[in-house]
């Protein structure tokens, strides 16, 4: 499909990706179809000359080109002719290098504070992509390089998408419910680094097979991050400093100068500094962003501290993965709260990491049995009903020094819209606990 002026094409979903879909496909003289199967009427944003579909999908094959939003599955275009997503068009149209991040978590706050390093080392740079503004929204920005995170959804529907640096971050376990198994989800990351050449840059962590042979896929030069002493490109911390090397270049910089809490930061910030030297940005101007950086919401953050118990709110830690790197990363005795819709991930790994760390898991929402049982014997569980109950059952069994923590290894969509809303709950449960000070 190249040429979209007077090109039939159907867009489905009128989300964030398919609004912004179809305006780009008006302006460029595309004749659209938008539909989508649970709105009834326009949603903002949609422009006039988008011909709008409610309660159903048209036949895919009676159109030249079918652009499906991130949230629909394949199987929803059988007899597309083409079929290109949202990131692929403004991949296409973008006159920029794209920086891409993708990996099970720490996506969003890895773009974050990569779009901050770029511009500290004076490039023009905006991120975007599964982080909430659509890829395409960038077209026309006055831009030296987009920075997009870039979702496994999203990778499905690429067919030239070749970023000049890809970084992987990590891969545990996630949607397979939508991919149907592990190997097709790494191997949906793995289109990441697919059409990369030599010219281009893929990153990816030194101690992850699995990842570094994904970054392989292509031919991009290769450079690794991670903790540990390492001879290759790539950024590596080891003995209080980190060593970026990339080309000729070799730079270090000291782990405190970089202000970073949590080791699931620091690998992050180490994937961020791989990619700004990938760039060719200057490392240490690029560094000096890091520690002005805040920490997103819902990510680890602390929302309030009583009677010497810190309240954490990891919201966003909707797998196993970041649920691990939660319990790792915060200070034990945890009183931890997890629960919510279960997305048939393996609990497991979940019950070695909390035993001899949590005091309590206090267990809600529909995965609270199935996580009930997989805790037993390791640790100390209750059951209750919802998230405000679940605050008031950790404060009970909080003693002073602990760090009551919501890290919920699910989905928020049992009891609501999503993960913003849970952590505003779990917010505005803690204030609701009495004397606590926000
Ligand atoms: N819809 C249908 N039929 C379907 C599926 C969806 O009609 O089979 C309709 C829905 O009724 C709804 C719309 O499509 O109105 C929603 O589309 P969508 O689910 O693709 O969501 P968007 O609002 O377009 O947002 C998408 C990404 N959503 C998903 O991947 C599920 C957003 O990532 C992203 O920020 C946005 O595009 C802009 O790029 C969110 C996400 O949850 C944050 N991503 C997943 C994650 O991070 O784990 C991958
Ligand atoms: P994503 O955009 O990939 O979902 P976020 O930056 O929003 O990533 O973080 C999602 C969750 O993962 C949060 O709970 C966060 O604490 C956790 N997290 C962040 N970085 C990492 C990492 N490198 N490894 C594991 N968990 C992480």
């Amino acid at each position: 499909m190249e040429e979209l002026a007077g090109a039939r094409v159907l867009v489905i979903g009128l989300g964030r990706s398919g609004t912004s879909a179809s305006r780009f496909l008006v302006e460029r003289g595309a004749q659209v179809v938008a539909c989508d199967e649970r709105l009834r009427e326009p949603p903002p944003g949609l422009p006039a000359g988008v011909e709008a579909v409610f309660g159903r999908v048209p036949d895919p094959a009676s159109f030249d080109l079918v652009v499906p939003s991130p949230g629909v599955p394949r199987e929803r275009l059988a007899g597309a002719r083409a079929v290109l997503g949202e990131l692929e068009l403004a991949f296409r149209a973008l006159p920029v290098p794209v920086v891409a991040v993708t990996g099970t978590n720490g996506k969003s706050t890895t773009v974050t504070m990569l779009e901050a390093m770029l511009r500290a080392g004076g490039l023009r740079a905006r991120a975007a992509g599964n982080l909430g503004l659509p890829a395409v929204e960038l077209c026309g920005e006055a831009l030296d390089v987009a920075v997009l995170e870039v979702s496994s959804f999203q990778l499905e529907t690429v067919e030239r998408f070749r970023p000049a640096v890809g970084v992987l971050l990590n891969l545990s376990p996630d949607h397979l419910d939508r991919h149907g198994s592990f190997a097709a989800y790494a191997a949906a990351k793995g289109r990441l680094f697919e059409r990369q050449g030599p010219e281009d840059v893929a990153v990816a962590p030194a101690a992850d097979p699995i990842c570094l042979a994904l970054a392989r896929r292509g031919r991009a030069r290769l450079l690794r991050f991670g903790t540990g002493s390492d001879g290759g490109e790539g950024a590596f911390a080891h003995a209080g400093g980190v060593v970026v090397r990339a080309g000729s270049r070799t730079i270090r910089l000291g782990v405190s100068e970089l202000g970073l809490a949590t080791p699931v930061e620091l690998e992050n910030t180490l994937a961020a500094l791989a990619a700004a030297a990938g760039l060719g940005v200057d490392v240490e101007r690029a560094a000096a962003a890091v520690p002005g950086v805040a920490r997103l919401p819902h990510r680890l953050e602390l929302v309030a501290e009583t009677g010497g118990v810190r309240f954490v709110n990891d919201s966003k830690a909707t797998n196993v993965g970041a649920a691990l790197a939660a319990l790792r990363a915060v200070p034990e005795p945890v009183v931890w709260i997890a629960g919510g819709q279960d997305k048939g991930l393996d609990f497991g790994p979940l019950a070695d990491a909390a035993r001899g760390r949590v005091r309590r898991a206090v267990l809600f929402g529909a995965s609270r049995d199935l996580l009930a049982e997989t805790l037993a014997g390791a640790v100390d569980v209750e059951r209750v009903t919802g998230l405000d109950e679940a605050v008031r059952a950790a404060a009970r069994a909080a003693r002073p020094g602990d760090t009551v923590l919501l890290a919920p290894a699910c989905a928020s969509f049992d009891e609501f819209r999503n993960y913003e809303e849970r952590g505003e709950r779990f917010r505005t449960a803690v204030r609701n606990l009495g004397e606590v000070q926000p």
